[in-house]
């Protein structure tokens, strides 16, 4: 068994860290089986002896605590929460189609994926220690060190302490029924439900309660800055994920044959919000079609779509936009939501393919 044990049909960005992403039409279920989820790392996979390994929550706590998995496991009940991780790089290539961003991966649509996660919630964690007055952000530190910074320094960032208390936040060790594997974060990773996948810190060594957001150069790192800002600046800090689709099937540049088609893709509203309405059009948005859409599982799981089309023999353009809860609806264009460090790309899903006679 291979480190990263995925399918041999990945798109691998980078082998040094290892960043991949699926082939889109490999999303098509409703959980992501681990040789197909996606994968993202700022360094190498850190070597943690499970056995020595301890979780520490400290900062504006009560009582101070070393936990191993056991004791996790004897001190806490375990819980399950289905829930859909997404980078959020995800579809910063279409940003690149439009300026480039250089330095960053282009990741597709498929940076994303969805797993059944097992786990303890942080917020009994967190009772257990006692957070103490003052305490408004939680801080995740892992045990890796990453490539991109120098001096190297473990990755990290917090959410605030009421997404930390939501019952959905978990410490996982187990994905699908499985033990979580060293890729993807063992022996323990959070997990933040609806948020960029940068919160969901992997090899999770230590617990923070602090008065201000993570101090880690990741934390402020995954921010959005206005276009004609400079790239290395302070942005507007990422937590809750932004509404987006995509299209998985057709897949870009395929060549399928003219006449009725399946049209499907998934989209995912983030936070505690849900996919209310899905839209495809094959001229340019003039007129849609509204795709079925599978009920939401939760909010913060990405809902399936499809609809059949019957498309003439040439060069196809298809678009897709989803709405959500709240009724909001996706920006159009990547133009418009271009940003120097290319995270959060929410426009409308557009695919190129041909149909043949
Ligand atoms: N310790 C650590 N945690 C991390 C990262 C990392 O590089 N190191 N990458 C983050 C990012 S940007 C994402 S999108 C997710 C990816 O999780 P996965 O590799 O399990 O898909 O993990 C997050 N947690
Ligand atoms: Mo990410």
């Amino acid at each position: 068994m291979g480190l990263w044990d995925k399918r041999d049909d990945m798109l691998v960005h980078q082998t040094e860290p290892y960043n991949a992403e699926p082939p889109p039409g490999a999303l098509a279920g409703h959980l992501t089986p681990l040789d197909t989820f996606y994968s993202r790392n700022h360094g190498p996979v850190p070597r943690i002896d499970p056995a020595r390994w301890r979780l520490r929550v400290d900062g504006l706590v009560e009582r101070m605590l070393e936990l191993s998995l056991d004791e996790l496991r004897r001190r806490f009940s375990e819980h399950q929460v289905v829930a859909t991780l997404q980078c959020a790089g995800n579809r910063r290539a279409d940003l690149m189609a439009f300026r480039d961003i250089p330095g960053q991966v282009p990741w597709g649509p498929a940076a994303v994926s969805t797993a059944r996660w097992t786990g303890v919630r942080l917020a009994e964690v967190l009772a257990g220690a006692g957070l103490r007055d003052g305490a408004a952000h939680i801080a995740f530190t892992g045990g890796d060190l990453t490539v991109s910074t120098t001096p190297a320094q473990p990755f990290g960032g917090s959410v605030p302490v009421a997404k930390a208390l939501s019952g959905e936040v978990l410490l996982a060790w187990g994905i699908n029924g499985r033990p979580l594997p060293a890729a993807h974060g063992a022996p323990l990773r959070v997990v933040v439900p609806g948020w960029i996948g940068a919160r969901s810190v992997k090899w999770l060594q230590r617990v923070t309660a602090r008065a201000e957001v993570s101090d880690n150069h990741f934390h402020a790192e995954y921010s959005i800055l206005p276009p004609d800002a400079h790239p290395r600046g302070t942005g507007i800090v990422l937590g809750p994920l932004a509404l987006h689709c995509a299209i998985l099937r057709p897949g870009a540049g395929s060549r399928l044959p003219a006449g009725p088609t399946e049209v499907s893709g998934y989209a995912l509203a983030g936070d505690d919000r849900t996919v209310t309405r899905v839209d495809v059009s094959r001229d340019h948005g003039r007129t849609w079609v509204q795709a079925e859409l599978d009920p939401p599982e939760n909010p913060w799981t990405w809902q399936h779509w499809r609809t059949t089309l019957t498309l003439p023999a040439g060069e196809a353009e298809l678009l897709a936009r989803a709405w959500d809860s709240t009724a909001a609806v996706q920006p159009e264009s990547a133009a418009t939501v271009w940003n120097p460090r290319g995270y959060a790309n929410n426009s409308w899903a557009r695919v190129y393919f041909t149909c043949h006679p």
